[in-house]
């Protein structure tokens, strides 16, 4: 088969991939997201084993035009019909639906989707016949559509009653440039925003989830949104807009979140954010967090749009020296060294802490009082990450003049890895294997001089036979 170019969409075709619920082969999802993304869509990626609903509300909030899942469990036809329902009981029949699933998805089932309003299963027949940038092809092109944008005049009423789909919208408005279509949300009053950034892999949005999750618990009648940007590359137009592989704690009424490409070079923020936080501010949100592209560069620019800023970094920086080129340790207002777990994190705390004191003068104040805490946000109730969140919602009270409480509180405990394996046993599988074949070459010897006594003692008895034999023939 000749190699196929890649179609070119005429539009920003957003896409949600997903392996579906209780299934782990994500090898499949991971190889079509990647030619969904150089064909140059935003990719939405949600990892594996995702419910419907999940599926179903990320694709509302995202204003994706398609979802592409695999599914390998067995229970693809209900799955994907009932995904096809809730999509169309919540007002999103445009939202296309694509799947595959090898052999696994029999042709009558196909057919059988087809019929219930699935776009197009993608069998491996289909796969032979088209190839992978053909089956993707197929898919791009299928999804290469605008949104609609429904009634314009209740888009504003319904942003106010914080429908989803009607957030997304005007949103989406806002990034093809229709400016008037949100007029209604300049004269919002703006809601109290945390900027997160930091450099790519720190664990900016592992802790956003573990900020959500307890800002769910400790603030039972508030409700909160996450706006999160990724890079795109500048070769296709493609991004992967990986953030929600880490969100657990989203999954709920009173969190709206929306993944962002930057569409532009050596930026860490989509010129829409200040948009979608006036569009969220006129909904009432009462804290929006934003996450940075997290590119190294222009990390400040979010202090342009957050009343809070906070830098997210890891104990691996390099040398002490390394921390004075770090331009958001001047700016943040708090700073997370996540991975505390890491080799050496308590000597890096310390050198932020100085490097932190240096760049305020706050000379005359014990290290222990500067902003940075370290925390694991991997790890279940960190005790870090709580005294995080805590300072958060502190600094967010006096900065926004909030009269918020919190429950979490401040403390000096440190947070420690809670190991599974303890250090002093991680070698355990090599001391089994080790004590295997000590223990094969100890019976491969015993054996061995074994078998060289009986074939002595054969060979004496053999020998006394035959002396035996001749004095009786004598
Ligand atoms: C690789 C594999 C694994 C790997 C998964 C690695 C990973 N991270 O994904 C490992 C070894 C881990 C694994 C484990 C298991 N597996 Co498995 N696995 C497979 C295998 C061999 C290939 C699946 C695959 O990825 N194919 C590659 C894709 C690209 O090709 P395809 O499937 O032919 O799909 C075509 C089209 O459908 C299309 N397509 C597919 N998806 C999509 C999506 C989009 C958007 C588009 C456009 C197109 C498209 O692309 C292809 C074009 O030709 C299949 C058997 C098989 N030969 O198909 C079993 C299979 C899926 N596994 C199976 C089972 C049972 C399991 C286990 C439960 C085994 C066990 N008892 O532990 C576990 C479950 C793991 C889990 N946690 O869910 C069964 C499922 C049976 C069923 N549902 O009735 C199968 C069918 C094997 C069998 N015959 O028994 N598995
Ligand atoms: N060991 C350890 N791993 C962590 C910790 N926090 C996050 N991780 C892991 O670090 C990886 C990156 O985490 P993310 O939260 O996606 O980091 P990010 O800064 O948002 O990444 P980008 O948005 O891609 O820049 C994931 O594999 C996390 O599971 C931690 O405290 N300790
Ligand atoms: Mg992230």
């Amino acid at each position: 088969m000749q190699p196929q170019a890649p179609y070119t969409p005429s539009t920003t075709v957003r896409v949600v991939t997903a392996a579906s619920l209780f299934d782990g082969h994500d090898a499949a999802i991971n190889v079509m997201r990647r030619i969904i993304q150089s064909t140059g869509c935003e990719v939405i990626h949600l990892g594996h084993n995702r419910s419907v609903k999940e599926v179903v509300d990320c694709a509302i909030q995202e204003d994706a035009q398609a979802i592409a899942m695999t599914s390998y469990q067995g229970g693809h036809v209900e799955y994907l019909t009932y995904m096809r329902r809730l999509l169309d009981e919540q007002g999103a029949s445009h939202i296309r639906i694509f799947a595959g699933g090898g052999g696994t998805i029999l042709p009558t089932e196909i057919e059988e989707l087809h019929a219930a309003g699935v776009t197009r299963v993608y069998s491996p027949d289909d796969g032979r016949a088209m190839g992978l940038q053909g089956m993707i092809n197929d898919l791009v092109q299928k999804s290469d559509f605008v949104p609609p944008v429904g009634e314009l005049e209740t888009l504003a009423d319904q942003v106010k009653m914080r429908s989803p789909m009607a957030i997304a919208r005007a949103i989406s408005c806002a990034e093809r440039g229709q400016k008037d279509h949100i007029a209604f949300a300049d004269s919002a009053k703006r809601a109290p925003v945390l900027g997160i950034t930091g450099t790519g892999g720190a664990g900016k949005s592992s802790l956003t989830d573990e900020i959500v999750r307890r800002f769910l618990l400790d603030q039972p009648e508030r409700r909160i949104a996450v706006l999160s940007v990724d890079p795109s590359k500048r070769k296709t137009g493609g991004a992967l807009l990986g953030d929600r592989i880490r969100m657990n704690a989203v999954s709920d009424d009173r969190v709206y979140m929306r993944s962002f490409a930057t569409r532009e070079a050596n930026v860490a923020l989509n010129p829409h954010v200040a948009d979608a936080i006036r569009i969220l501010s006129y909904a009432e949100f009462d804290l929006i967090i934003v996450e940075t592209a997290g590119i190294g560069q222009s990390d400040s620019q979010i202090t342009d749009v957050c009343d809070v800023s906070m830098y997210v970094m890891t104990p691996e920086f390099g040398a002490a020296t390394q921390l004075e080129k770090i331009d958001m340790i001047d700016y943040a207002d708090l700073i997370a060294l996540n991975k505390f777990d890491k080799r050496g994190a308590l000597d890096a705390l310390r050198d932020v802490r100085k490097q932190y004191q240096r760049s305020r003068q706050r000379f005359g104040e014990p290290l222990e009082n500067m902003p940075v805490y370290g925390t694991i946000a991997s790890q279940f109730n960190d005790p870090g990450t709580n005294t995080l969140y805590r300072s958060i919602i502190d600094a967010l009270a006096t900065r926004c003049s909030l009269s918020w409480s919190s429950s979490f509180l401040i403390t000096s405990e440190m947070s420690e890895k809670i190991y599974i394996i303890p250090p002093d046993r991680t070698r355990y599988l090599a001391e089994l294997v080790e004590e295997n074949k000590r223990y094969d070459a100890h019976v491969q010897k015993q054996a061995s001089i074994a078998r060289t006594l009986w074939q002595v003692m054969g060979t004496i008895s053999h020998l006394e036979e035959r002396r035996a034999a001749e004095r009786q023939r004598r």
